[in-house]
């Protein structure tokens, strides 16, 4: 894949799609986008500047040496660790902000609890003595769905931007990577209030991609098994000892606010542990695709939104 490319004015120093110089933000065309469920970047570089720490991670100038080793360092962390994380990503006055908005919104999120089996097929019932490959496991959280979430928002912004999705497939190694199509599910900012859960599950997609707005008080912790499974073997005898508790090579991702994270889901298995404390974990999901117009079925955008 092509790295981006940046522009340069007469006198060298780069600037923004828009034209003018990023740095410190754009006064003239920041916050006048307007943005629409669309393959076509709906943010200008100048908008995302002043969102993302482009200084310490330079989306808009892939071809120059701090960004080159900026996605070789997250393909070396793909492969070795399995996860990448990207402290940092989100601006400290861009998480503040979009913190709030999240907590606004939080009211028409759709909870739901749901018990499924490690490969996310549906259960019958959570059990403990019975084969722990078809026993089920408790998922709690409330979604909230990609059409729920404002224009001019913080994050449509960034998922809206081509520079970011540049980026991830770059440091991904995907030949085309296109945000997701589907109204509902492209991007989504998930609560965990106090007892929510994620189970152990390994994901339908190759890869997910979170951006942290704030950690539970406790609890909460992404924890994952790196390459379980290979694409020949599905390692029954090591899934059932991880269900059964009896694996301690997990690891976990530190995830403080405004962490970008990279995570190879299809052969790792991952959980969220049971978030403590008053102050709800709060993430979003940021989908991509091989394809332009990938969407869920209607039993997932059911699953997952009600709707
Ligand atoms: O919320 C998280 O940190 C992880 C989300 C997850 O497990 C997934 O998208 O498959």
């Amino acid at each position: 894949m092509a790295y981006g490319r940046v522009r340069r004015d007469a006198a060298g120093a780069r600037v923004a799609a828009c034209g003018s110089s990023w740095l410190g933000g754009c006064p003239v065309c920041y916050g006048r986008h307007t943005v629409s469920l669309s393959t076509t970047s709906q943010t200008a570089a100048c908008d995302l500047a002043a969102i993302v720490d482009i200084g310490r991670y330079p989306l808009d100038d892939l071809e120059s040496s701090a960004g080159r080793a900026l996605v070789d360092r997250c393909r070396v962390e793909l492969v070795e660790v399995g996860a990448c994380e990207l402290p940092g990503f989100l601006r400290p006055d861009a998480v503040t902000r979009a913190v709030a908005e999240a907590l606004e919104l939080k009211p028409l999120a759709h909870r739901s609890v749901v018990i499924h089996t490690i490969d996310l097929r549906p259960a019958e019932a959570a059990s403990d003595d019975e084969d722990p490959l078809v026993g089920g496991y408790r998922t709690a959280k409330a979604s909230l769905a990609y059409d729920q979430v404002p224009t001019r928002s913080v994050l449509r912004a960034i998922y809206e931007s081509d520079l970011v999705s540049r980026f991830i497939g770059s440091a991904l190694e995907v030949d085309s990577n296109y945000r997701m199509a589907d109204e509902l599910g492209a991007m989504n900012i998930m609560y965990h209030d106090p007892g929510d859960e994620l189970a152990w599950h390994f994901d339908n997609a190759d890869f997910a991609v979170t951006l942290m707005l704030q950690p539970a008080h406790r609890g909460g912790i992404f924890e994952f098994v790196r390459m379980l499974r290979t694409p020949t073997d599905s390692n029954p005898i090591g899934v059932r000892r991880l269900l059964r508790g009896q694996n301690d090579s997990a690891r976990t991702l530190q995830c403080e606010a405004g962490t970008l994270a990279l995570f190879r889901g299809r052969l790792s298995p991952h959980r969220v542990t049971v978030a403590e404390g008053a102050r709800p974990r709060i993430n979003a999901v940021l989908s991509y695709a091989p394809v332009a117009d990938a969407r869920l079925s209607s039993s997932a955008r059911a699953l997952f939104y009600g709707r």
